[in-house]
């Protein structure tokens, strides 16, 4: 394995942010509060955005906390050991971000009243997500082509472990958590419709003027021109390769996919989703 990773219960983790020893406090010991609101993610599926939509609507509107507040500080990542010392000194109401699968996630989550919000994507459009930030972050491990991620991704050989896994195990809280399922591709249908279905989730009234707000400064090109949401600032990513902020469509793995390869991730996806019973975007039309 690459020394950019360290693996930790069967799973691969970013060395740069991930230690066993903070993966054990989190899991024992970080105290989740009634009123904390978790932006929950598999990496590439739509953390940065919803991140945003969250931010804006916790300021009920008002695009000053995004544009002078980097994302990570925002709603930092519970899971890097930095991050969750900002998490913890912080006595108002908390967003806190993690790509964590449930195994892993504090336990104090199950006696407590916290919102979790999991945003899921088309795992193919992550796949091609991933191959992008693989290759332009620099605590990622490059690699050779296209079909080198993909196999990596079906065998769950990629950061945060197997996708199949992170969201059948996050499905699987839905009558245990307080816990709201969208989607990416919901977002990019119908982002003003689910700002407001966010907004009834966590208890907040916004006025139109603030919905439309949140829209506007949640967009793609507003979000890439933000250097607090689209991480120019990162000494890690380099924008020359691949900018964080790269397409923000849905269907980008038709692009990349060859057909065989198309064919067999059907075939893995349905046996590894023949339980789930929710129905997503992507199963209803080959085109999202
Ligand atoms: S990470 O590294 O796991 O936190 O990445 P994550 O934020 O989950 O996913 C990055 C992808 O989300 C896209 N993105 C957006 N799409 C549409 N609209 C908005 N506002 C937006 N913000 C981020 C981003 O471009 C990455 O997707 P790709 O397909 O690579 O463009």
């Amino acid at each position: 394995m690459s020394e950019k990773y360290i693996r930790y219960q069967g799973i691969i983790f970013p060395a740069i942010s991930s230690e066993e020893s903070h993966f054990q406090y989190v899991r024992n010991e970080f105290q989740v509060r009634d009123n904390d609101i978790f932006n929950i993610t598999f990496p590439k599926s739509g953390t940065t955005w919803m991140l945003e939509i969250l931010s804006l609507i916790y300021k009920n509107g008002d695009a000053t906390w995004c544009n002078t507040v980097q994302n990570w500080e925002r709603a930092p990542w519970v899971e890097a050991k930095d991050l969750c010392a900002i998490v913890e000194k912080n006595t108002s109401q908390r967003l806190i971000s993690s790509h964590l699968p449930i195994q892993l996630f504090p336990k104090s989550i199950y006696n407590s009243n916290a919102k979790i919000v999991y945003t899921a994507r088309n795992p193919r459009d992550v796949v091609v997500s991933l191959h992008y930030m693989c290759k332009t972050a620099q605590f990622l491990e490059p690699p050779e082509n296209f079909t080198e991620t993909l196999d990596l991704f079906l065998k769950g050989e990629v950061i945060y472990g197997n996708w199949f896994d992170h969201i059948t195990g996050w499905l699987g809280m839905k009558d245990k958590l307080n816990i709201l399922y969208i989607t990416y591709e919901e977002l990019k249908k119908d982002l003003r419709g689910s700002v407001v279905k966010l907004c009834n989730f966590l208890g907040k009234e916004l006025d139109d003027a603030a919905i439309d707000s949140v829209v506007e400064n949640a967009s793609f090109k507003v979000m890439k021109n933000n250097n607090m949401s689209n991480f120019s600032q990162s000494d890690q990513i380099n924008a020359n390769i691949s900018p964080f902020m790269r397409k923000g469509v849905t269907g980008d793995w038709k692009n990349h996919f060859t057909v065989a390869q198309s064919e067999h991730f059907d075939a893995v996806y349905q046996e590894r989703m023949k339980d789930v019973k929710m129905k997503f975007p992507w199963d209803q039309t080959s085109i999202a």
